[in-house]
């Protein structure tokens, strides 16, 4: 009989070795296979909305995972330990018999395959890696025992070898290590071309004064890198520019299909533009600016020939997720929306989208911002439903007036500066109404103090505020609100983010020294 340590981690390296191989056939087969990321995808798409809300706002900032990161890294980790525990209570349990163990890499298998068949993306060539992680791990764990109990599976006798099951342990779990990293580098080799992206016609440089970063707002342009994040998916998508095609069909009257050369090709215009999501809390983060360069949507939906009726443009990535566009919207003749290919003249990012994605001024990511984009179909509201209003979130999601308070953080302590007075600073936005006016008002009593606007780059992006205000030493409660060139001014009423965008005025509290 095995000892409950070998037993344990028998159990252990083979369930790792099964997943390692997994992770390395998926890498030169089907990246989105790798049976344990295909697990957390599945987890995502049966988690209900409560649960994904939940994972949307958790932050861990200690360990440098943001919103948007934060849940995936949990899940994973989650997924990881609960495999583990099982793989090696399992291994306890066969320190007679293999069977437990053999029944439990044969129910991890079973997982695997059920996850990649019911991914959206699913083809046969996703069959290979899990297949591969059973057969695997089942010979591992077969091997290892026969090493470590000195009989044959067939229960004749070999000669005992301690120190050869020990060896044998440590080279299959280095040997798991080894091909789980080789496949996450090889799918993430696949993807990304160096170099930049120039557009015929470039967007106009941002002028001086069109933040106030120096006294605490985000600069005007956010880099690529701080650009904020939010997707459902675990693995970001691997598509190779080669690879990668659009299909344009549905109510048109020209179906069309176009290569990433054939969007090269261009006109490439470029436009900045500030991107938000829906699920940003009254003062959250989710909300960034960059130059996007691509060919306009409008362009390309005309060469097609929407048919009249058709008000919604159904736009699916290449891992399934869907977006459901006001076709309106996007015809206006000054929409800019765009299918981006660059953004602040690279290349999208992985993570961003490349190859390709739309951008549409004016609306929340969900139902506009569909990253790694491969298909476009002209149909109707009443015929089908995209990714998030399936799951209880609005159908049309104009970005609300809002604005948020950047300095000072809520609960610092302040000192006035030379001049007695201390600074507050933030930013609005009401793409692509454009911002007219930022308000502030201190502890709930007394004026609204019109602030200081930066300089306006278009309406289809954020505006930085600021003001000077001398403040007596002690306790105080900064609010603001922003008002649009229509003339509406952000609402009082708090309203959570689903289903169409939090609202309220944000609020902070703070102590001058
Ligand atoms: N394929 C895909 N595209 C997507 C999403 C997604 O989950 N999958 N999320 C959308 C949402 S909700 C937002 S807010 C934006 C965010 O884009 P970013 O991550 O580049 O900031 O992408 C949109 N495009
Ligand atoms: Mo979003």
């Amino acid at each position: 009989m095995l000892t409950r340590p070998v037993a344990a981690s028998i159990g252990i390296v083979s369930v790792m070795a099964a997943l390692g191989v997994g992770q390395l056939a998926a890498g030169l087969v089907a990246p989105a296979s790798a049976p344990v990321l295909a697990v957390a995808d599945a987890v995502v798409r049966l988690s209900p909305e409560w649960l994904t809300e939940i994972g949307k706002g958790l932050e861990f900032p200690a360990l440098g995972l943001v919103k948007g990161v934060a849940d995936k890294v949990a899940l994973l980790a989650g997924i990881g330990g609960v495999v583990l525990l099982l793989a090696a209570a399992a291994g306890v349990a066969s320190r007679r018999r293999p069977l437990p163990g053999r029944l439990l890499i044969v129910a991890l298998g079973a997982a695997g395959l059920a996850a990649v068949v019911s991914s959206p993306v699913f083809g046969p060539a996703h069959l290979v890696a899990p297949l591969a992680a059973l057969v695997v791990g089942l010979a591992a764990f077969d091997a290892l025992r026969i090493l470590a109990t000195g009989h044959s599976a067939d229960g004749e006798p070999r000669l005992p070898a301690r120190r050869g099951a020990l060896l044998g342990i440590a080279a299959v779990g280095a040997g798991a290590l080894a091909t789980g990293l080789g496949g996450l580098t090889v799918a993430a080799t696949r993807t990304t071309r160096p170099g930049t992206i120039t557009a015929a016609r470039p967007a106009p440089p941002v002028p001086p004064g069109a933040d106030f970063a120096q006294v605490g707002t985000p600069t005007f342009v956010t880099d690529n890198r701080d650009f904020y994040r939010i997707d459902t998916a675990i693995q970001v998508p691997r598509i190779s520019a080669e690879d990668w095609s659009l299909r344009v069909h549905g109510m048109v009257d020209t179906p069309l299909r176009l290569g990433y050369d054939d969007l090269l090709a261009g006109p490439l215009l470029e436009r900045t533009i500030t991107l938000t999501c829906v699920s940003n809390e009254v003062n959250g983060g989710l909300i960034s600016t960059a130059n996007f360069t691509g060919v306009s949507l409008r362009e390309l939906l005309l060469r097609a020939g929407p048919r009249p009726g058709a008000d919604q443009i159904h736009s699916t990535s290449v891992d399934g997720w869907t977006a459901g566009t006001p076709t309106d919207v996007v015809m206006r003749p000054d929409s800019d929306a765009l299918l981006a290919v660059a953004m602040n003249g690279q290349p999208l990012p992985p993570e961003h989208g490349y190859p390709v994605r739309m951008v549409v001024p004016g609306l929340y990511g969900f139902v506009s911002a569909t990253k790694w984009l491969t298909d476009l179909e002209l149909t109707t509201f009443d015929a089908t439903q995209a990714y998030w209003t399936r799951r209880g979130w609005a159908q049309r999601a104009p970005i609300k007036t809002q604005s948020r308070i950047d300095r000072p953080r809520p609960l610092a302590t302040v000192t006035p500066g030379p001049n007695g007075q201390v600074t507050l600073a933030g930013i609005a936005w009401a793409q692509t109404r454009g911002i007219d006016k930022v308000e502030v008002r201190l502890d709930e009593a007394g004026a609204w103090r019109p602030a200081q606007l930066s300089a306006q780059v278009n309406r289809a992006t954020w505006r930085m505020w600021r003001l000077d205000v001398p403040l007596a030493p002690g306790s105080h409660f900064v609010q603001c609100r922003a008002t649009d060139a229509t003339g509406a001014t952000q609402t009082p009423q708090p309203a959570p983010p689903i289903p169409d965008g939090a609202a309220g005025w944000p609020g902070i509290r703070f102590t001058v020294a």
